[in-house]
């Protein structure tokens, strides 16, 4: 299992972390998202050889919120 920390800019309220959420939940691969608004970032635990950041960054673009950064938090 990895894990990645997402810095998502657009996020302004409780429906936008639900949404990010939800689209993170349907990515294949995706086994646990937890999502905030202040920070604005998702901490989402994956299957490595099923996604990765950039599949995982996508599917919050096509939600329509931006990744500005993501990084991988220490062990
Ligand atoms: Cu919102």
């Amino acid at each position: 299992m990895s894990e990645v920390v997402l810095t998502i800019t657009g996020m302004t309220c409780g429906g936008c972390v639900n949404s990010v959420t939800r689209v993170l939940q349907a990515t294949p691969g995706v086994l646990q998202v937890s999502v905030s608004l202040l920070p604005s970032e998702a901490k989402v635990s994956y299957d490595a050889s099923s996604t990765n950041p950039e599949q995982l960054s996508k599917a919050v673009a096509e939600a329509g919120f931006t990744v500005t950064a993501s990084r991988f938090p220490a062990a």
